[in-house]
């Protein structure tokens, strides 16, 4: 019989040793419960001195949602423009149209990228770009459109996951569609269009940190929380599912960071009970009656009343966590589960899927002065991330701004996933890299495994795929 050596290095076991926290108990009591954390205990787990408890505490939640699986893609990144009407301080990406490095593809660019993509079993385009000031509305469509035609006609699928809320709101405003008295509608309209040309989910960005200072200093001009949290709330009632990013490490404060999450949580809250999801009290204990779906679609807010209790600080939003045990994830209601088989309904409404925390880059952008955050900082927020965000079920640490060292560390802190190959980013260049940032299936594959995780590929919304060189399907 051969001996199976676990090769992992378990930074957590490794080193709670010296000084273990002891004011970390009760938060350690209520992550067992799988009981939501306060702000105060996020403010606790960001000063504990006791990081590995925090790493800990993460992994145990990890584990819980995704056992030892580990999650990676087969993707490619299209910036179809980098010219910006914006000049965010913390962007590096950005060019005013006629600057030197300004560029727009065209179709036949992006018919290039497909068929590579597809050439290479790309299952996913993540295509992003700045907010130009002069392409027409049907450039958008036609982007998403010819992502998912020229994918087709080569006999594949590649899934469109396109345009963060900023250029949702964008193009609202392109199509002239965009009311400031009923936000609701210009929205609904552009991601109609986009659903019907091909959009398939919206990625995370745009989110930055959702506080006014930090927005008035550094991203002025963007759209702030209230609007990117509406952007997702529309994809999700059009059955879209979106991700979400937190950008830390500049300018904002921790309690920034947390306040963040739990407007995150909040959220997904409403987006789960739409699903269907019961809530439960801050307490932990299970409320016996839920209307779900049907009460929550009556009234966006999901202040229906029905669920038994209140949600926090007055608001009647239900608790909704993932975390307590046999609580299944919204991918396995949405698609089914090895255990219990299902198919893609399409009136499910959508979710938050996964949360990407963003370390700042300073390099080339006007915080440049700033040292940006480094390495326990970034295992302690993701973890944190983990722990606060208990609706959320993924937790992705992005290697390319991670590094790919840095995602094996944080697959043992709280992550499940760490994209994917990603080939060609322009937004950040970590170390000076260029913008051709690529690594093979097999390295992915590798890194997980070192870090004492079974990779499983899956497809955007995170079903496993099923691959046989470049041809997959989802399962
Ligand atoms: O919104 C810009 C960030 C984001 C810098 O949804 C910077 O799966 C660090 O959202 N330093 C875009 N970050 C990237 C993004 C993303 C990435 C990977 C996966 C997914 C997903 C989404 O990049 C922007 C902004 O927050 N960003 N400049 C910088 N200097």
């Amino acid at each position: 019989m051969t001996a199976t050596i676990d090769r992992r290095v378990h930074l957590a076991a490794a080193s709670s040793g010296p000084r273990p926290d002891a004011r970390l108990a009760d938060i350690a009591a209520k992550v067992d419960r799988g009981q939501r954390l306060s702000l105060q205990d996020g403010e606790r787990l960001f000063t504990t001195p006791d990081i590995w408890t925090v790493i800990q505490l993460a992994d145990k939640v990890r584990r819980r949602l995704h056992g030892d699986t580990a999650f990676y893609n087969i993707n490619r990144h299209l910036n179809y423009s980098n010219v910006c009407a914006l000049s965010c301080k913390f962007c590096e990406f950005y060019r005013k149209k006629d600057e030197p490095g300004a560029y727009t593809r065209d179709m036949d660019y992006v018919k290039n990228q497909v068929r590579e993509a597809v050439e290479n079993g790309a299952t996913e385009m993540h295509s992003v770009g700045g907010l130009h000031p002069y392409l027409p509305f049907s450039y958008y469509t036609d982007l998403v459109s010819t992502i998912r035609d020229t994918a087709r006609e080569l006999g594949s699928e590649l899934h469109v996951k396109a345009f963060t809320a900023v250029e949702i709101v964008h193009l609202a405003k392109i199509a002239k569609v965009y009311k400031a008295d009923d936000r609701t509608f210009g929205i609904r309209w552009v991601l109609e269009k986009l659903k019907d040309a091909g959009l398939g989910s919206l990625p995370g960005g745009g989110a930055e940190v959702f506080d006014d200072r930090v927005h008035d200093e550094a991203y002025k001009g963007k759209i702030r929380s209230d609007v990117w949290l509406d952007v997702h709330r529309v994809a999700h009632d059009l059955g879209l599912n979106t991700n979400a990013t937190i950008l830390y490490g500049h300018i904002e404060q921790r309690h920034d960071r947390l306040v963040h999450m739990d407007m995150l949580r909040r959220a997904q809250d409403r987006a789960l009970a739409k699903m269907g999801y019961k809530g439960v009290p801050p307490e932990g204990v299970e409320v016996s009656r839920c209307q779900g779906a049907k009460d929550a679609d009556q009234n966006t807010d999901a202040s229906s009343g029905h669920l038994g209790y209140s949600g926090d600080e007055g608001s009647d939003v239900p608790i909704i966590t993932l975390t307590r045990p046999n609580t299944p994830l919204p991918e396995h209601i949405a698609f089914g589960s090895p255990s219990t088989p299902g198919h893609l309904n399409t009136s499910t409404p959508g979710y938050f899927q996964t949360i990407i925390p963003l370390p700042f880059f300073p390099d080339g952008s006007e915080l440049e002065h700033l040292p940006g955050p480094a390495g326990l900082e970034n295992l302690r927020t993701l973890a944190i991330a983990r722990l606060m965000l208990d609706n959320f079920p993924h937790v992705k640490a992005f290697w390319i701004m991670q590094t790919l060292p840095m995602a094996q560390l944080m697959l043992q802190s709280g992550a499940d996933d760490i994209d994917g190959t990603v080939v060609w980013y322009d937004i950040t260049k970590v170390g000076g890299s260029s913008t051709h940032q690529e690594v093979n299936v097999w390295t992915l594959q590798k890194a997980i495994r070192e870090a004492g995780f079974q990779p499983v590929e899956r497809d955007t919304l995170y079903r496993r795929v099923e691959r046989s060189g470049k041809s997959w399907r989802s399962v």
